[in-house]
């Protein structure tokens, strides 16, 4: 029993030591191409949320109101498909995919590797759509200006205060698809109340990609970043 324990110390110490081995070696990727991005003047953006919050769809209004005024790229993560940059593309920003495969989350070295190729001269915008997941994409740092998290009307009020590691981390929430909130018992002042008590300091916008509310006040959010 004793010795059974001790194994088990042991193993959890190993573990707690690999994991920070893991996040140590990410975290220096992720200050490099922070600092190659700083050096193209380009911000970029983390956006993390549960799957099917609207991260694409936010994205696909966003590259369309933007095209023409700023120069934007993408970085789509999932764990298979192209889905997502299939509906991103022809909108006027350089796209690519990254199948994660058997991993939750983005990491720095992926997106390292697809930086030359996504981010041409006169980028201003990069937006890095993390695979649908509230909890792992939080904790790796992929080099990003700021963290961008979603939470859409039909998840509920308290995600914030059950998902702390996400909404603590993130300097921007959006709460999505406001349409919906007259088919809801969603309470906005209780989903206020939960971020402010993870995040006080948190900007949020409140918008719905499919009718256009809100939008507006994030786009001037990211032509005012990016001036
Ligand atoms: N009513 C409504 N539906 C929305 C809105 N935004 C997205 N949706 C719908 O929500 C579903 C998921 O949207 P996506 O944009 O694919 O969500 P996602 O966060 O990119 O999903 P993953 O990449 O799989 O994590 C789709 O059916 C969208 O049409 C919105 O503002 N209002
Ligand atoms: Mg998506």
């Amino acid at each position: 029993m004793c010795e059974g324990g001790a194994r088990k110390e042991e193993a959890q110490t190993r573990l707690v030591t690999v994991k920070s081995k893991i996040l140590g070696k990410n975290d220096e990727i992720a200050e490099c191409n922070r600092n190659w991005l700083k050096e193209r003047g380009v911000l970029a953006m983390n956006l993390i949320s549960s799957p099917g919050s609207g991260k694409t769809m936010l994205l696909e209004r966003t590259l369309e109101a933007l095209d023409g005024k700023l120069k934007c790229a993408v970085i789509a993560g999932d764990q298979r498909t192209d889905n997502d940059a299939k509906r991103l593309e022809g909108k006027g920003a350089a796209v690519v995919q990254i199948e994660t495969v058997s991993s939750c989350h983005l990491d720095a070295s992926q997106v390292h590797d697809m930086l030359p190729e996504v981010v041409t001269e006169g980028t201003k915008l990069l937006f890095i759509e993390n695979v649908g997941n509230l909890v792992c994409p939080s904790s790796f740092d992929l080099g990003e200006s700021f963290k961008v998290a979603l939470l859409s009307t039909t998840e509920g009020e308290d995600k914030p205060a059950k998902y702390p590691s996400l909404f603590s981390r993130a300097s921007v929430v959006l709460l999505t698809k406001m349409d919906l909130v007259e088919h809801l018992d969603w309470d906005l002042d209780a989903c206020l109340a939960s971020l402010r008590s993870i995040r006080p300091d948190a900007s949020v916008f409140q918008v719905s990609a499919r009718t256009g509310q809100g939008m507006e006040s994030w786009l001037d959010f990211l032509l005012e970043q990016s001036a």
